[in-house]
């Protein structure tokens, strides 16, 4: 894990926020639940792209289109593609961006992102808002973890072995930003979730 601490300046999150706004105005946040019983998450939802995660009672997958509007999702804005270009230089581009928006008593449970097809593909996380907890584990549930403060504009870079790491996001420390107009936080997650982009061309065509 790379933690690129005040990555983003305070005009950039800004920007960043309006793009947002603008997306989340076309695609609401949804509230998922969880696969089997439907629990509600605490964590609300949108995504940008062409593909955008979701959970409810079939499960955890990816969707090319907004679990209530029907729509597909708002395009992954070009600051945030070309964040992806810097940081990771992986030779695709992001297919998903995953918006979570955490109001203060928020929390996400330790988890693995493992619905994506590319493991080898880095995660592009950004981090808005309030400071949040955050925490890092190791393969299997039980190995021993350690705990980060996220702060507004704070990027997160996954790759190799962290990739397929537990992670969850314990506390909201609300009030600890005024870049949002109410308390809570927004991170953006950015992944690749094909191979080689088998979605956009036709079946068998030369990928060089
Ligand atoms: C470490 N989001 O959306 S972002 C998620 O702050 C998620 O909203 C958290 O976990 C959040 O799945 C953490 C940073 C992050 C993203 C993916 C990871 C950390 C990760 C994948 C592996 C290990
Ligand atoms: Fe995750």
């Amino acid at each position: 894990m790379r933690l690129l601490s005040a990555h983003l300046a305070p005009e950039i999150q800004k920007a960043l926020l309006k793009d947002i706004r603008a997306i989340v105005a076309k695609a609401p946040l949804f509230t998922p639940t969880m696969p089997r019983w439907g629990k509600p998450l605490s964590v609300r939802m949108s995504n940008c792209g062409p593909l955008g995660w979701l959970s409810d009672k079939s499960g955890y997958r990816y969707e090319p289109v907004h679990p209530v509007t029907g729509q597909p999702w708002p395009a992954i804005p070009d600051r945030l593609m070309q964040l992806w270009q810097d940081l990771t230089g992986y030779p695709l581009p992001p297919e998903a961006c995953l918006i979570n928006y955490y109001r203060p008593d928020a929390k996400m449970g330790l988890h693995v992102d493992n619905d994506e097809e590319d493991f080898d593909a880095p995660i592009l996380s950004v981090s808005l808002g309030d400071d949040a907890r955050f925490r890092l584990g190791g393969r299997e549930r039980k190995d021993p973890t350690q705990s980060f403060l996220l702060q507004s504009g704070d990027v997160l870079l996954l790759e190799g072995e962290d990739r397929l790491a537990y992670h969850g996001v314990d506390k909201i420390y609300p009030g600890t930003s005024t870049l949002l107009k109410e308390p809570g936080r927004i991170n953006l997650t950015m992944r690749r979730v094909t191979k080689a982009g088998s979605d956009t061309r036709p079946e068998g065509a030369s990928r060089d």
